[in-house]
């Protein structure tokens, strides 16, 4: 070599030929730039790597600010994550409780990036997100720890506790587990599944992406982890077995509140309301504003 490099530049050049990512590359160029010749020959040596460097970091800004976009994630108002090993069939849950379509793959580390679906159910738009595996580099631990509910996604019960660990620093969430592609397995696998996770007081559930068994029961899971109630609306004239679209508040709401969620403004001209449905004494019971509302209570407001 003739600008007779020293030891460390050659032992810094290798390892920018060896780099894998991004960050790498950008270490190793900078140890060369500090341990290249500063000699006269070497001149266009240097130029060179500055130059490399500059490219290099400019790419990289790109890139992060590209991924940084991805992840903005607009949290909702009820949240849910899926978290899990890799390949334990969290994007093929997502794909059967929402909108979404998700890559689904039997190899390792399909989803690389996190990914939005939401979940209509019993009048509620549910946000749920599908995140990569935990030991994946794009396993995003600020969505885990902001997130209202955990969705423990495990083929095998041996693996509940790996994943409990890696979101241990989200103190407030609801954890459900999910044991997922139960139609691998026979009536006594099941059986014995539920009754050790039972044992151990876990909130938790059996399904299958394939079969669709306790799909169902997930949704219903999912939407009281978050502890809403929801009220019915009367409808007009007809009987009030009917129900509409749900107004959803969080527990211990009062009928003022439902009153101001439908009425936008207006709730102040109810002069009382009638409510039929857990909270009632009896159906069809005349309550005031202050009376506090129960999930899957009816409700209909009176102006005069
Ligand atoms: N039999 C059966 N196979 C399933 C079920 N759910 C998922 N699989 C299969 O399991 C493999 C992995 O499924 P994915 O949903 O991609 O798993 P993942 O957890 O999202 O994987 P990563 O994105 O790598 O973390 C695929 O081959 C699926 O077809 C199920 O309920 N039953
Ligand atoms: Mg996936």
């Amino acid at each position: 070599m003739p600008i007779n490099a020293h030891p460390e530049y050659l032992e810094a050049e290798r390892k920018f030929h060896e780099a894998k990512t991004d960050e790498e590359k950008i270490e190793s160029l900078e140890e060369m730039i500090r341990t290249v010749p500063k000699h006269k020959g070497a001149e266009s040596l240097r130029e060179n790597l500055r130059r490399r460097y500059k490219k290099l970091k400019q790419e990289f800004a790109k890139k992060s600010k590209k991924r940084g976009a991805k992840q903005g994630i607009k949290k909702g108002d009820m949240q849910a994550v899926l978290v899990g090993l890799t390949n334990s069939g969290k994007s093929s849950l997502l794909k059967v409780l929402t909108n979404a379509q998700p890559k689904i793959a039997s190899y390792g580390f399909t989803t690389t990036e996190p990914l939005i679906g939401t979940l209509f159910y019993k009048g509620c738009n549910i946000q749920i997100i599908d995140l990569p595996p935990i030991a994946s580099e794009n396993f995003d631990k600020g969505i885990v720890n902001n997130t209202d509910t955990l969705l423990i996604v495990v083929e095998k019960i041996n693996e509940i506790g790996s994943v409990l660990e890696s979101v241990k620093n989200n103190k407030n969430a609801k954890r459900i587990i999910i044991v997922t592609k139960i139609d691998q397995y026979n009536e006594e696998t099941k059986r014995k599944i539920t009754e050790t996770l039972k044992a151990k007081r876990y909130n938790f559930i059996l399904v299958s992406a394939a079969t669709n068994e306790g799909i169902e029961e997930l949704k219903e899971k999912i939407l009281h982890s978050f502890g809403v109630v929801r009220i019915f609306t009367k409808h007009e004239g007809k009987n009030n077995q009917k129900k509409n679209i749900p107004v959803v508040l969080p527990p211990g709401a009062t009928l003022l509140e439902v009153a101001e969620k439908i009425l936008h403004g207006f709730s102040k001209k109810v002069k009382y309301a009638k409510i039929w449905g857990p909270s009632s004494k009896f159906p069809g019971q005349q309550v005031g504003l202050k009376h506090q509302v129960k999930d899957q209570d009816i409700v209909e407001f009176f102006t005069e």
